[in-house]
C-alpha cells in the first residue's frame, strides 16, 4: 500500500501526519509499506501521489493529513469538489469557491472500511470518529482527485485526518502525542 504524509504548512515547522507515517514499521499485517512526503499545495499533492502510484500499482492508498483543532483520528467518508482556502498553501495559492475538477460530481465517498477504522482505533482506548468533512483545503483536493482518478477500480483510497503534536497546541488546544497517532495509523491499516 501507498501511504502519505503532508510536509508542514500554514507556519508550522512539524505535520503530525508526516511524523507518524514516516515512524510506522515497513510491514503492517500483510500490507508492505510505501511510505511517501507530499507537498501541501493544491493539485501538486495528487499529482505527487498519482506519479508514486503509477510504478507501484498499489492496492490501498491511505493519505494522512493534520486537522488543527481535532480531538481524534478522522477517518474522512467524504471529498467533495470544492476548494475554499483561508490561508494559502504552500506555493501560495488560496482558490476560493472553485471546483477541484470542473464539470465534475460534487463528492465521492471514499472506499476505505472508514467505520470499521473508526471501531478498531476506539477499541485501542484512542479517541476516533467518522469524519463527513475533510474540509475544503488541500486534504480535500488530494482526496477527491484520488477518488475521481481511481473511481470504478479496485484500488481502496482512503484518508485520516489526526489532531496536532502537543508541542504545536497550547494548554487549550486537543493534541496526541506521536506514539498515540503512530498507534492509531497501525490499528487502522490492520482493519484495512
Ligand atoms: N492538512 C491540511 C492540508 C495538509 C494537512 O496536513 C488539510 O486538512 O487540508
Amino acid at each position: 500500500m501507498l501511504i502519505t504524509g503532508f510536509e508542514p504548512f500554514g507556519g508550522e515547522t512539524v505535520n503530525p501526519s508526516w511524523e507518524a507515517v514516516v515512524r510506522l514499521p515497513d510491514t503492517v499485517g500483510s500490507y508492505r509499506l510505501c511510505k511517501q512526503c507530499i507537498p501541501t499545495v493544491f493539485g501538486r499533492a495528487a499529482e505527487a501521489v498519482l506519479t508514486a502510484a503509477e510504478s507501484l500499482t498499489p492496492d490501498v492508498i491511505l493519505c494522512i493529513g493534520q486537522a488543527g483543532g481535532r480531538a481524534a483520528i478522522t477517518p474522512e467518508v467524504v471529498a467533495i469538489n470544492r476548494q475554499d482556502a483561508t490561508i494559502p498553501d504552500n506555493a501560495g495559492n488560496m482558490p476560493q469557491d472553485t471546483a477541484v475538477i470542473a464539470k465534475e460530481r460534487e463528492a465521492y465517498f471514499s472506499t476505505i472500511p472508514a467505520r470499521r477504522i473508526t471501531e478498531a482505533i476506539q477499541s485501542k482506548g484512542i479517541p476516533s470518529q467518522l469524519s463527513y468533512s475533510a474540509g475544503v483545503f488541500v486534504c480535500n483536493d488530494l482526496l477527491y482527485r484520488l477518488l475521481h482518478y481511481y473511481h470504478g477500480t479496485e484500488t481502496q483510497v482512503g484518508f485520516l485526518h489526526v489532531p496536532y503534536l502537543p508541542e504545536q497546541a497550547g494548554t487549550s488546544i486537543p493534541n496526541l502525542p506521536i506514539d498515540t497517532i503512530v498507534k492509531a495509523l497501525t490499528v487502522a491499516i490492520e482493519a484495512l
